[in-house]
């Protein structure tokens, strides 16, 4: 639907080192694995016609998410699943993944936030022995349909799992359910902990809430698609840098079409924007296509596009001198590429 570019834009795109702080672990599978995973569960027929859809709207994506989270419910799985998509993200270039997941309390199964995060944290670690170069990170998701406890319980692992890769925190989850008190005590631990946070704002029309999520100030937003005047002009003057979802947006009828998309005013009036994938499985995507699909609707210059990966850099929750080490790696590429 939105994959409108030339050859050669793809091309450039796919050879630009890239930099993805918008993923969802559970989104960004390869389908040939949900598959596999769904005939080994012997999930319901009757379930995998969502899996072979397409072309999904808002609702229908939450609902793929119900099935793909019923197969992904075994530890090893989880660490099989990680160190797949990191692999799929690496090999579309990506050089810095700051991937995001929802740990599960899933008593049923032996598991519970923590295993879960711990199998993944090991699918983290076996990319990295298995040669794979990008570098890793992780975010702990809140799920909005969580109450204040299971919010906090997920702050409080994210906390203690920081020397392990955990560099902070999401909120997100079905955008028309639950409501901001319930996670803004949980989030506010999270700053006094020292973690950082990105949260989905405005992926639906929510003035009320997108208002109190602006005043919060997180480090970094996403989608920050449905704005009215007064909430378009409190967040250009925050300055908060914004991950922007083009392909996720479209498909799941945030925005009508690309030529609609948010991106070109936000990048016009140089607020940072961050180009990310979603759920690049769920979506059928790649970071290289979002590029190119934002290169072929917006007219970027191949200049512009080294700036938006280049400048991606400053806005991970990395240290200072991860930061540095990536930005040597982008001007050595930069000056190979003639
Ligand atoms: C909001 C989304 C999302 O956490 O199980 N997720 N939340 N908006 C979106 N836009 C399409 N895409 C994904 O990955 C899947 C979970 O990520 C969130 C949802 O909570 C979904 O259940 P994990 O790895």
């Amino acid at each position: 639907m939105c994959d409108q570019y030339t050859e050669e834009q793809l091309s450039f795109c796919t050879n630009l080192p890239k930099i993805e702080l918008h993923a969802h672990l559970n989104g960004s599978l390869r389908d040939q694995t949900i598959k596999e995973l769904a005939d080994m569960r012997k999930l319901d027929p009757t379930l995998c016609h969502v899996v072979e859809k397409g072309e999904r709207t808002l609702s229908e994506v939450f609902q793929l998410f119900g099935v793909i989270h019923q197969v992904t419910t075994d530890h090893a799985i989880l660490t099989r699943i990680t160190q797949e998509v990191i692999e799929d993200f690496a090999a579309d270039n990506v050089q810095y993944l700051e991937l995001r997941t929802t740990p599960k309390d899933r008593l049923e199964h032996g598991m519970t936030k923590r295993s879960y995060t711990e199998a993944v944290l090991q699918g983290v670690q076996k990319a990295k022995a298995g040669g794979c170069p990008t570098m890793v990170r992780l975010l702990l998701s809140i799920d909005r349909r969580e109450d204040a406890a299971a919010a906090m319980a997920t702050v409080m692992l994210a906390a203690e799992l920081q020397a392990e890769g955990v560099v902070g925190v999401d909120l997100s989850g079905n955008p028309t359910i639950g409501s901001w008190d319930t996670w803004a005590p949980a989030l506010g631990h999270a700053r006094k902990l020292g973690l950082r946070l990105t949260l989905h704002a405005a992926e639906v029309y929510a003035p009320a809430e997108t208002k109190q999520i602006l005043d919060f100030r997180p480090d970094r937003l996403g989608h920050m698609c449905c704005l009215d005047i007064d909430l378009e002009q409190q967040f250009f003057s925050s300055c908060i840098p914004v991950e922007l979802c083009l392909s996720s947006n479209i498909i799941t009828e945030s925005v009508a079409s690309v030529s609609d998309h948010h991106f070109l005013p936000f990048f016009r009036a140089g607020h940072p924007v961050i180009l990310c994938t979603d759920d690049s499985g769920v979506f059928h995507t790649s970071l290289s296509k979002e590029y190119a699909i934002a290169a072929h609707a917006f007219g970027l210059s191949q200049r512009d596009l080294w700036q938006l990966s280049e400048q991606a850099i400053e806005h991970a929750f990395l240290s200072a001198d991860d930061k540095h080490e990536l930005r040597q790696r982008w001007a050595e590429q930069r000056s190979g590429s003639g």
